[in-house]
């Protein structure tokens, strides 16, 4: 009997550390031997000249999943994980969202249930929390994490997901007993609404007039909010989806102050701009998202960003709403900018263009890509070191590269259920032409290659990232009532 089931032979391995040539070698799913000269595999594949690399880790994209409006994501758990996999990520973690009135076990049964015969590769669940009653604090939520479901996204704007401070705080509270990680959407709700109704008086209705409503200090006062509230409770946070270099300031400065504060950016901020949004009648709609894409010099502060470690994570907050009255003109045919869903999809085209655009063009190093895409979100959500690297005892996700591989990105070529995609045209160098899940080949050449509800839940351990400084503004610790003085 061969030593292992499978021997990936000669590749040039990256891991968030280290660049060097090797063999892998797996068996039941998971990478038993790193070497020169491995034993032979009862099926051996030649990555010779290719780099391989761990499987990616989206820690931010919604699959499946009801907006506050009633709006269902257009990819089901199949289609976004088959999707997932042909652009080389292993593992999603989407979000079960609580809305109003609803109880959080009822949105993780309904998140399960519909992950469990469709997802074609592991995926955890973050929880959305909307509606923090007494009994979600009290009770719900302390077994949630303790069941595995270790992190949590809050809003602080959408009329029916926005927190007040106060309910941050209480959250926050909640973090901290328990050992949770808190994510946090950071824009200044009462600001857009201000913003938004004072263009529509106006008949200011287009697309474009969206990133008008929701401007940087928007961003930059709630993300500076979102950080002094975890400070006044000594629980480390990490800021979604940031868009531009004055929200990139507040959380370099809250870092030098020695806070705990992580952040996360997205593709669009890499690629989109205001501008895009800016194409004849609804077009624009396509590029909506929130935050919104900034202009097009911001994108080289977002690299800045990354280059100088104010980064830890790169997601694609895939929010996939077709151009149809299922998805972006929902409440309308017709409808202004602040009735248009918000989001767009990229889990299938997030580690392809952060390759091409940050290791192909010399912005970024493959260990950084390497650390952003996979090790540094398996790390921060708890599901570390069995994913986001290759190392031995670890899952066996990874996707062999061919780094010379030119590719126009196209609606046509990709795996998801939308009906077009914002990086039409966009030309890339650099894409997975085999991805692995737990040792099984599931993509190979544009193409999946696994089969539905093969995908595995996780459940996460509590993220080392969520521990406290141990640091309070004051002598009064307001979690645990005690005063110091
Ligand atoms: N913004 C969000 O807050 N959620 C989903 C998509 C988006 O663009
Ligand atoms: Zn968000």
């Amino acid at each position: 009997m061969a030593a292992f089931d499978l021997v990936v032979r000669g590749g040039t391995i990256a891991t968030s550390s280290d660049v060097y040539v090797a063999d892998i070698g797996v068996k039941d799913g998971r990478i038993v031997a790193l070497g020169l000269d491995l034993a032979k595999g009862e099926d051996e594949v030649d990555a010779r000249g290719k780099l391989v690399l761990p499987g990616g880790v989206d820690a931010h994209c919604h699959i499946e999943q009801k907006s506050s409006l009633g709006i269902l994501c257009a990819d089901d758990f199949f289609t976004a994980t088959r999707s997932a996999v042909c652009g080389g990520t292993t593992t999603v973690i989407p979000f079960a969202a609580q809305h109003r009135g609803m109880s959080l076990r009822s949105a993780v049964n309904d998140a399960l249930e519909r992950a469990g015969a469709k997802a074609v590769i592991d995926y955890g669940l973050h929880m959305i929390v909307s509606d923090p009653t007494e009994q979600v604090l009290g009770q719900e939520l302390p077994a949630l994490i303790r069941d595995g479901i270790t992190s949590f996204k809050i809003y602080m704007t959408y009329d029916l997901l926005k927190l007040n401070d106060r309910e941050i705080l209480d959250i926050m509270s909640v973090a901290r007993r328990e050992g949770a990680f808190v994510m946090v959407h950071a824009e200044n709700h009462e600001a857009i609404a201000w913003l938004s109704e004072r263009l529509l008086s106006h008949g200011h209705v287009a697309p474009k007039f969206h990133p008008v409503s929701r401007p940087m200090p928007v961003e930059r006062e709630a993300t500076h909010r979102a950080i002094a509230l975890s400070e006044l409770v000594d629980v480390p946070i990490l800021i979604v989806h940031v868009s531009g270099a004055e929200a990139i300031e507040e959380i370099a400065r809250a870092r030098a102050r020695g806070l705990r504060v992580y952040a996360e950016t997205c593709t669009q901020y890499l690629t989109l701009a205001a501008e895009d949004l800016e194409k004849p009648g609804l077009e624009g709609a396509r590029c909506m998202c929130a935050p919104p894409p900034r202009e097009r010099a911001n994108q080289e502060l977002v690299w800045r960003g990354i280059q100088t470690r104010v980064f830890d994570v790169l997601s694609s907050d895939h929010a996939p709403f077709k151009f149809d009255n299922t998805g972006k003109f929902f409440h309308s045919p017709k409808p202004d900018f602040k009735h248009i869903a918000n989001g767009v999809p990229g889990l299938e085209v997030r580690m392809p263009i952060f390759f091409s655009e940050g290791v192909g063009k010399g912005r970024i190093d493959v260990r950084e890509f390497v650390a952003l895409t996979a090790t540094n979100p398996a790390r921060l959500y708890g599901i570390a070191p069995r994913k986001g690297s290759i190392v031995v005892g670890g899952d066996a996700d990874f996707a062999i590269w061919d780094t010379e591989k030119e590719v126009t990105i196209s609606q046509a070529i990709l795996h998801d259920a939308m009906d077009a995609t914002p990086y039409e045209g966009f030309k890339v160098k650099g894409w997975p032409i085999a991805t692995y899940s737990r040792g099984e080949q599931i993509a190979r050449d544009f193409e999946f290659t696994g089969k539905a509800g093969r995908g595995r839940y996780l459940k996460r351990e509590l993220s080392p990232a969520s521990r406290p400084l141990g640091r309070l503004p004051t002598k009064f610790d307001p979690v645990t009532g005690i005063y110091s003085g």
